[in-house]
């Protein structure tokens, strides 16, 4: 396959897209720069202890802390500096970041999570960075309000993830199809890796931590056996359970081999009746993504890409993947409800 860069691949592919336009392709950009030195840095996790012991510091002259601090001070500080956003949100922050008022700005919203699945770095299990893209809907040379900030998923004008595990990939949609690309270290670029990424209408794959069983309600006991059962699930024998705990990792291995990914609420938690993930920086682009590739989602009753959200960080029961699969979840809640 002809080496196509991310910004070859923008400018070929969405050339009639409103999206191929100068600043979508230097915001995106900046998210590459970011992801490439965060990429070093999770590469290298595992020697931190090592590193640390020769007194070895980070590139910021800061003792070494804990990478998702780091991915998170990273991505602000291009961000704020990348001269095409109005609002910033990201998952370690209760609010918006400010953007100082001496840097330009632009129309674009950008709302991510730096570093999704942290938890599981030090068992060098992948993590990723998962990204939204949305544009304010008033022009003006100020920084957007909160309010102009909560938009559904059907709203975005693009979403993707970088994926830190065997291989740094990215994956992305401008509404035009969905492409990953892998970074190339020895160049330094993502070359396109997997254009027009498809998911298979039904899965052969259920992730969902079972450990929370005796937190569900019935409705979901039932969703999650009907994987589980060969006389129910239309294929003669179980759904494989694959688990991996982090969120980009398991959304993107059911993206290219067919799969749900079940975060539901559970009982667990009462702060916390919609399950963990969270709406605006983990559902909705993952959603937008996974329709694209043919997909879909939902929290069980609805699609995740036309829930209003009310706060910058609502969570959501997710049920994200293969369109069939996700279709016979929502029949199962229904059926409860009736
Ligand atoms: P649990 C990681 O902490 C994360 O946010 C997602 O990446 C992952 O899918 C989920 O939480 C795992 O949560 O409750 O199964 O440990």
């Amino acid at each position: 396959m002809r080496q196509v860069t991310v910004t070859e691949h923008l400018l070929l592919h969405q050339k009639e897209s409103p999206m191929a336009t100068g600043r979508f392709t230097s915001l995106l950009n900046e998210l590459i720069l970011s992801a490439k030195i965060i990429s070093r840095e999770v590469n290298k996790a595992g020697l931190v202890d090592v590193l640390g012991l020769t007194g070895e510091i980070n590139v910021q002259g800061e003792a070494v802390r804990k990478l998702d601090e780091y991915a998170n001070s990273v991505l602000i500080h291009r961000m704020q500096r990348a001269g095409v956003l109005c609002a910033i949100g990201s998952e370690e922050n209760a609010d918006l970041v400010e953007i100082p008022d001496h840097l330009p700005k632009g129309d674009y919203i950008l709302i991510f999570d730096p570093l999704d699945g942290s938890t599981n770095i030090d068992a060098n299990v992948n993590v990723g960075t998962i990204f939204s893209i949305l544009k304010r809907k008033e022009k003006s040379e100020c920084s957007a309000r909160l309010c102009e900030v909560l938009q559904k998923g059907a709203e975005q004008v693009a979403a993707g993830y970088f994926l830190y595990g065997t291989s740094t990939m990215m994956v992305y949609t401008t509404g035009r199809g969905v492409h990953g690309f892998t970074l190339d270290p020895s160049v330094g670029e993502f070359l396109l890796s997997h254009p027009d990424i498809k998911t298979p209408e039904k899965g052969k794959i259920y992730s969902v931590n079972e450990g929370y069983w005796h937190y569900w309600d019935e409705a979901t006991r039932e969703v999650v056996d009907y994987f589980k059962n060969p006389a129910l699930n239309g294929r003669g024998k179980p759904y494989s359970q694959r688990y991996i705990g982090s969120l980009v990792a398991d959304f993107h291995r059911n993206l290219l081999y067919g799969g749900i990914f079940l975060y539901p609420a559970d009982m667990q938690d009462p702060k916390k009746p919609k399950g963990k993930l969270r709406l605006m920086c983990e559902a909705s682009p993952l959603a937008f993504i996974c329709r694209e590739a043919g997909g879909a989602s939902s929290d069980g009753e609805r699609d995740i890409l036309d829930i209003e959200p009310s706060e910058l960080h609502e969570r959501v029961p997710l049920f994200i993947g293969s369109k069939k699969d996700v279709a016979m979840v929502e029949e199962i809640y229904r059926k409860h409800k009736r």
